[in-house]
């Protein structure tokens, strides 16, 4: 018996992948389909994948080609299973022409025509583009413009920025320049806020007022009524408000949130989170600490986030421990925040003007995770034991440091018309509330 193995995504299966099917199947007597695992596609950059790996599998099935069909989940797979099945052909589209050749070490390797003139890249973009402007001057933007030529269905066509460093940057991506952020609006289907913290507010606000979807840097506001609103706003107009925390994307960083919950650890008792990034004090007057940032809006939002999705935001009592750039107390160098919960206990470290490990360590009754710095943008965390050698190292790929998924994951919140963000409505009016208690001072001790 001639046995023939094919590998593909199969992602809205089409007349290409089918006609690709039946001559792999004539080729022999028996067909193996191996179809691609989410995490492999991610991996190897395919991150616009509409269907899920078990709605490919049943679109596969249901041809009635496959006599088996099996799941390719990490490099190197197709060896093994060439192998492991016994496998006299290995096929696949001409558009991979060469790629395998390598595996004609273990049996024969054919390349079939590809059919041309459809592709599942052609059926994802027919629905429709989301057209995105963009607000502000923050460090994220040119990243976003960057990471957004890896996102299908999402375009940045509008930008709004004080910046010329960023204009320039927009202008080399054709990007059309706006002067006034209303105009920009009737421009756009959707806005993207990267903005000092204070004017999110009431660039949010009239956004969704417009009836555009909003993607909004963290906070969204600097209380927690207002923040609220917002939501209710983007309720009331069937739009979408989604709060950009890049970290809440980074495959890692959901994995590890995952894991705690399993127990592996066993009951998480204290998570301690550390984010700073230092603006030396000889290199700035105090009039440009203050037109920057504080530590606690630049980084609190980040330092929270893992406590709030492992503990949750119920927590019993918090206390500030500060370290002002001076009397007017509107930057912070320095700020340790504890959270008291029922049964378990938070701190958090944020610093522009003193400098700390930027780690992260969840610990539990049985062991705990330890995720090195800048665990903010890591690839890589460890699960550790009394006795190591149970120790285990996870390893993720971080493509765009979290902001490519990031946006996939905004243009599906709004084809879907239901907000999938990871940072959750109660998240984004907790990280609210504590960003008002912070600035009204309450259970503030101040450190000289
Ligand atoms: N195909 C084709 N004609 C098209 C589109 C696709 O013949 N118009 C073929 C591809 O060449 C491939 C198969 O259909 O052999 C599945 O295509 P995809 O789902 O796009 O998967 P692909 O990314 O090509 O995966 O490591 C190799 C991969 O697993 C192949």
């Amino acid at each position: 018996m001639k046995k023939v193995i094919t590998y593909g995504t199969y992602d809205l299966l089409h007349y290409g992948h089918i006609r690709l099917l039946e001559r792999a199947k004539a080729l022999g007597d028996y067909l193996i389909v191996a179809v691609t695992a989410d995490d492999f596609d991610l991996r190897r950059g395919k991150i616009n994948v509409q269907q899920s790996l078990a709605e490919r599998i049943e679109a596969v099935k249901n041809t009635g080609l496959a006599d088996e069909i099996i799941v390719e989940e990490y490099e190197g797979q197709k060896i093994d299973d060439i192998k492991r099945y016994d496998i006299d052909i290995f096929t696949v589209g001409s558009d991979w022409k060469g790629e395998f050749d390598y595996l004609k070490d273990y049996c024969e390797v054919i390349y079939l025509d590809r059919t041309e003139g459809i592709s599942s890249s052609e059926l994802r973009s027919e629905k429709r583009i989301l057209h995105v402007g963009i607000i502000g001057d923050n460090t994220l933007i040119p990243k976003i413009i960057r990471e957004d030529t890896f996102v299908n269905g999402l375009e940045i066509t509008a930008i709004c920025s004080p910046s010329t460093d960023i204009i320039n940057v927009a202008k080399e991506n054709d990007i059309r320049v706006f002067a006034s952020y209303e105009k920009m609006l009737k421009n756009v289907d959707a806005v993207y806020i990267g903005t000092n913290p204070d004017d999110h507010f009431e660039l949010c606000k009239k956004a969704l007022m417009c009836k555009k979807h909003v993607l909004c840097e963290s906070p969204l506001s600097m209380k927690k009524s207002e923040c609220e609103e917002l939501h209710e706003l983007a309720k009331e107009n069937n739009v979408i408000l989604s709060e950009a925390i890049k970290t809440a994307y980074s495959t890692a960083f959901n994995r590890l949130i995952l894991l705690t919950k399993t127990g592996i650890i066993g009951k998480i008792i204290s998570i301690d989170s550390t984010c700073t990034s230092l603006m030396e004090k000889e290199n700035y007057t105090n009039e440009e600490f203050l037109l920057k940032q504080n530590s606690f809006c630049e980084w609190g939002p980040t330092a929270m986030l893992p406590i709030f999705m492992i503990l949750g935001v119920g927590y019993k009592h918090f206390d500030f421990t500060t370290l002002y750039l001076d009397k007017s107390k509107n930057f912070d160098l320095f700020t340790k925040v504890n959270f008291t919960y029922r049964d378990a206990t938070a701190s958090f470290k944020v610093g522009k003007g003193v400098k700390s490990e930027g780690e992260l360590i969840i610990s539990g009754t049985n062991g705990y995770i330890y995720v090195p710095a800048p665990w903010w943008k890591t690839d890589y965390f460890e699960v550790r034991f009394e006795d190591e050698r149970n120790n285990k190292r996870y390893f993720y790929q971080l493509d765009g440091e979290g902001i490519r998924y990031e946006l996939v994951n905004f243009i599906k919140s709004v084809a879907k018309n239901k907000n999938v963000s990871y940072v959750e409505k109660n998240i984004s009016l907790s990280i609210c509330e504590l960003i008002e208690h912070f600035n009204s001072g309450i259970n503030v001790t101040e450190i000289q």
